[in-house]
């Protein structure tokens, strides 16, 4: 079977429309307007060729073949909708874009002979963490990673609890499918044992496949992460009035702690461990007074559990000194984490077969980048396809992929799940 090229385009570039950024990337939070609009494009999508749909409280979707039958065991495609703020027009959507042309292509293909395994596709809920700092939020309560106290703790910058969100939304064109309610959020978890395979279809957001001039990645290992919220709080006063030999300075302890982690981390011997400072709230945030509380994330990744831990403990120590010589205050707390994993054997070597008779350029390698299927590859023989970003870039505006290799990769996509629901 052949995907619908065309098709796949379009549904591409009327989706990367759906932002609060024009112009500056694409902006699409999970629970907010846009992400609404991109969910009732594809859902409308899915309607048109008789597809099943079942929303959970936290949004998470699930969209079913038509042909599929009830209570046999399901192939699933699929990644997230939601986006990091003035992020690219590729990253998440892509996979949910090439898990729906297989299940359009799938509902054309399979009008008489029903395969072996049903297939569905899946929409992860607030995947990037961009509303409340946790990425893979909604696939960590489908994995029982995250339960009822979780819906309490996560909270906004504005405050409100992912509770208080998801009770309060707006209505939105997926109402209609909702089933379950946050009072027995427990019911959110998936039955794995009627899950054969979970297959996410993704950009590479780094420079390997593009440099290397490949066309395919297959993916091996998944890096976990470690996040820490780090609030240093010093005396604030006066810019121009307190000699700098009487000051508590939070913002200048905050900076020696950020260069101070990246300099331990870069010590790194093999070279792959990485930190980053992405986050950083200054208050009062005004020109002329000292800072009194800098709040910032600082977040470690690696494929290796005992270097992330290693390297985030040495980290925090080192925080704690600049605190102390500076008389600061230091608070630090553990925010969110993810094992790092490796996925299924199974997979990775029908799929390098199929690479192979396909003469597609592919390489079997790493994702520095954690993914929804982190969460299932616990349960279920979990697979994941890259296509290569140009220059690297991702969550920026200029993340961007090559049509062939969108093309391609959404191909093998529909080519490995019809060898996974017809074996
Ligand atoms: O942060 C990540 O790796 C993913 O893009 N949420
Ligand atoms: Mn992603
Ligand atoms: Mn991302």
């Amino acid at each position: 079977m052949k995907i619908n090229e065309k098709r796949l385009l379009n549904n591409l570039r009327a989706l990367r429309e759906f932002t609060d950024t024009p112009g500056m990337g694409v902006t699409r939070f999970s629970y907010g307007a846009q992400d609404n609009k991109a969910r009732e494009y594809i859902l409308k999508r899915a309607e048109g060729v008789g597809c099943s749909i079942s929303v959970d409280p936290l949004r998470n979707i699930r969209i079913g073949l038509p042909q599929n039958i009830p209570g046999r065991k399901t192939v699933m495609a699929g990644s997230h909708v939601d986006t990091v703020r003035n992020g690219g027009w590729l990253d998440g959507i892509y996979g949910v874009c090439g898990a729906l042309e297989a299940m359009e292509t799938l509902s054309e293909g399979y009008s008489d002979g029903i395969p072996l395994f049903n297939y569905e596709m899946v929409i992860f809920a607030e995947e990037e963490g961009s509303n409340f700092g946790s990425t893979m939020t909604g696939s960590k309560f489908i994995s029982g990673k995250y339960g009822e106290e979780d819906l309490d703790s996560l909270r906004r910058e504005d405050g409100k609890s992912l509770r208080q969100v998801l009770e309060n939304l707006p209505q939105r064109y997926e109402d209609r499918y909702l089933s379950g309610n946050l009072s027995d959020i427990a019911h959110t978890r998936w039955d794995f044992s009627k899950i054969k395979t979970m297959l996410e279809l993704h950009i590479e957001q780094g420079p390997i496949l593009d440099r290397e001039g490949l066309s395919l990645g297959i993916v091996e290992s998944i890096f976990g992460m470690r996040v820490i919220e780090v609030t240093l709080t010093g005396v604030g006063n006066h810019a121009g009035a307190t000699p700098m030999s009487e000051r508590y300075d939070a913002m200048c302890a905050a900076a020696e702690s950020v260069l101070e982690a990246e300099s331990v981390v870069r010590g790194d011997s093999d070279r792959r461990t990485v930190v980053t400072v992405g986050r950083m709230e200054v208050y009062p945030n005004c020109s002329n007074v000292i800072p009194e509380r800098v709040v910032f994330t600082l977040e470690i990744r690696d494929k290796d559990q005992s270097k992330i831990d290693g390297f985030m403990e040495t980290v925090k120590e080192k925080i704690r000194d600049i605190a102390r010589k500076r008389g600061v205050g230091c608070l630090m707390y553990e925010h969110s984490k993810s094992a790092p994993l490796r996925l299924s054997d199974r997979l990775i070597s029908s799929m390098k077969k199929a690479a192979l008779e396909k003469s597609l350029s592919f390489k079997v390698m790493d994702s520095g980048a954690v993914h929804d299927a982190c969460m299932v590859a616990e349960h279920a023989d979990t697979g994941m396809i890259f296509v290569p970003s140009i220059n690297g870039r991702s969550h920026v505006p200029q993340e961007d992929t090559g049509e062939r290799e969108l093309l391609s990769g959404a191909q093998f996509l529909l080519d490995t799940v019809i060898s996974e629901i017809e074996n």
